[in-house]
Order: structure tokens, then sequence, then C-alpha cells
């Protein structure tokens, strides 16, 4: 049987986590480490990488196929000399419960007014808030593909009147969906936006002011809110603050960020109304990670053919 050719590992993730998932994967092959910077890599056919160094293709010009660490490509098609190979992208179901369980507590948090009682308990103070129930909701989620589409049932499971928005028209049983050119509708009918959308040319920035002011206002919840868990480049962020200013939006819960770490001085950090965590909505379970690569790697190797390639023209 032919040698098992050599994976080049280069994920910016805690290393303690790495080694612990590389003692029992990718048996009979050799892993190199990019960090090591001795290591050859010339011979390498497969990099499994999470915001690689910039020099990974000068160090592995001969990998055949990438593995991305996480369900997001847009790091990898914005490197310098990006060779034209396969990239696998993670789809794994541990991420996408743990996505759809991020989107769940953040729209049932706005729903029972979750950052207005943090606020009165810091003040000792007893007051009760008027509370409508999930079906007096609709919660328009941006992005139907993998997470998208697990979450709008999670969403559904919990009472909410849900729909959905993405670029071809899906067909979910008991969720409306609207294709790309139909936003604008889909829009007006939204009381909690949740983006989970890749970011690409096309989503770059698409969460603005203009598309705020087209959300449903006087909704159950008297104004709009924002869930974003795609990328925070897809957001614009002064925008964002504005809109939570003005009362065009009445909340905002955010994973992602325009640049990460959020930056101290960004006015997000103080809004009582927004709920923040440092994009850890859904983080790569490693194990699984290596577990993925794998089964690929063998798929390849047979002939078969690889799957959850990223459509390079689409930017996903
Ligand atoms: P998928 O590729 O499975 O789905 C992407 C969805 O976005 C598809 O429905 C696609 O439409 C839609 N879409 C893309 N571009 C457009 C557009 N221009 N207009 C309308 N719809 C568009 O991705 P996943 O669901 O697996 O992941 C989504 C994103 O979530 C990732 O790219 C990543 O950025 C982010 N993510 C964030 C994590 C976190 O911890 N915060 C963790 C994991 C992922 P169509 O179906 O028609 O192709
Ligand atoms: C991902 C992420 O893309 O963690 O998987 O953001």
């Amino acid at each position: 049987m032919p040698a098992k050719h050599p994976v080049v590992v280069d994920l910016k993730f805690e290393r303690r986590e790495i080694d612990a998932a590389l003692a029992s994967a990718f048996t009979g092959r050799t892993v190199l480490h990019a960090s090591d910077p001795g290591v050859d890599m010339s011979e390498a056919r497969y990099a499994v990488i999470w915001k690689p160094d910039p020099d990974l293709f000068q160090r592995a010009p001969k990998l055949e196929v990438l593995f991305s660490g996480g369900a997001g490509v847009d790091y990898i098609l914005t490197m310098p000399g990006l060779p034209d190979i396969p990239i696998v992208r993670f789809v794994d179901e541990s991420l996408t419960t743990r996505m759809s369980e991020w989107v769940v507590l953040q729209a049932l948090s706005h729903l029972r007014q979750v950052p207005a009682y943090l606020g009165q308990q810091r003040e000792r103070q007893w007051r009760e808030l008027s509370q409508p129930e999930a079906k007096d909701l609709t919660v328009g989620v941006m992005g139907l593909g993998v997470l998208g589409q697990d979450a709008v049932r999670k969403l559904k499971i919990m009472g909410f009147d849900v729909i959905g928005w993405s670029r071809g028209k899906k067909a979910i049983e008991g969720v409306e969906t609207f294709d790309g050119g139909e936003l604008d509708a889909f829009l007006a009918r939204t009381d909690i936006l949740v983006g989970l959308l890749p970011l690409t040319p096309e989503t770059r920035g698409i969460f603005n002011a203009s598309l705020f002011a087209k959300l449903r206002q006087g909704g159950a919840l008297g104004k709009p809110v924002f869930i974003n868990a795609g990328r925070g480049g897809s957001q614009v962020e002064s925008d964002l603050v504005a809109a939570l200013g003005n009362g065009i939006l009445g909340g905002a819960s955010l994973d992602v960020f325009e640049k990460e770490p959020l930056g101290a001085d960004s006015p997000l950090w103080t809004k009582d109304n927004v709920i923040i965590t440092p994009h850890a909505a859904s983080a790569s379970d490693v194990r699984a990670l290596f577990r993925n690569a794998e089964t690929q790697m063998e798929r390849y190797e047979a002939g078969d053919p690889l799957q959850h390639v990223v459509d390079r023209r689409a930017g996903y």
C-alpha cells in the first residue's frame, strides 16, 4: 500500500487542544506543524488551517487540498498566492448544534428582556416588564445554509414565527423563504434579524443603516433586534451604533465584529441593550475537525469526490 501523504497543521487554536486531538488523529501520516520553523513541508499534499501564516504556500508548494478549521473560509480566499486547489469547509453536527443553541439563546434573551432585567437586578429594582410570547414575533434568518437551516428549525420549536432569506430560494417546511431579490419584503416582516451569512464581496457591509431601516417597526417588542454570528465584515458598526442610539434598533446580540478582538473603545461594549460574545458562538471541535479531514483525505486518495468544497466564484 502506498504511504499516506503528510499533512500540515497550521491552526491558530489552543496548542494543548491540537496536541490532544492529534494523539488519535492521522494514523499513518506524518503531521507537520507549520509553527515549527525548521520543519520541511515541501512534500506535503494537505493542510488543515485556521488563519495560517502567510508563507504557507511558499513552504508547502505541493498542496493538493486545503481543509478549513472553521465553517467560514473568507480568511483563506483572501490569502495572497492561494493556489487553485480545492478548499474543504468544516461541516460538523456539533458545530451546527452549538450555533443553533447560541441563536436560540439570543432570540429568547431579547424576547424575555434579559438585558433589561439584568439592568434592573444591578439597581435592585423589582419591576415586571411586558411579556410577549415567541409566536408574536417573526425571526428572519439571513443565510439558510448548514447553520441557518438548523437554526430556523430550532427557533420554530421554541414557537417563533420564522422566515428565511438566501441567495437561492429554499423549501423548508413551515418556514416562508425569500430569495436574494426579495430582501426588502423579507425585512419588512422581520422583528428579530439573525445573520448567518458568510463574508463575501456581496455580503460585506450588508447590515447597514439602509437595511436596519427596512426592518419592521412596532412589532411585539416595539423595535427590531439584530443578532449576528456570521461575520463581522458584514456589519457596518458605525451604522449599528447609530441605529441602537436613534431607536431604529431596540437591541442586538453580536458574536462577530469588523475587527476582532473588539476594541476596548467600541461604544458597543457599554450599550445596555447589546449582548456581546467573543466570536464564541460555535468554536470548532478539533477532534471532529481532524476526523472530518481524515475522512475527506481517504475519499480523495480513493478517487471519490471531496465533500463540502468551497465554490470559489460564490466565495463560500
Ligand atoms: P453555508 O455555506 O452552508 O450557507 C451560507 C448561506 O448564506 C447559504 O444559504 C447561502 O445562500 C447564503 N448566502 C451567501 N451569500 C449570499 C448572498 N449574497 N445573498 C443571500 N444569501 C447568501 O454556510 P454555513 O451555514 O455553514 O455558515 C455560515 C457562516 O457562519 C460561515 O461562513 C461563517 O462565516 C459563520 N460561522 C460563524 C461561527 C461563529 O462562531 N460565529 C461558527 C461557524 C460559522 P444559498 O443557500 O442560496 O447558497
Ligand atoms: C467558523 C468560525 O467559521 O468559527 O467556523 O467562525
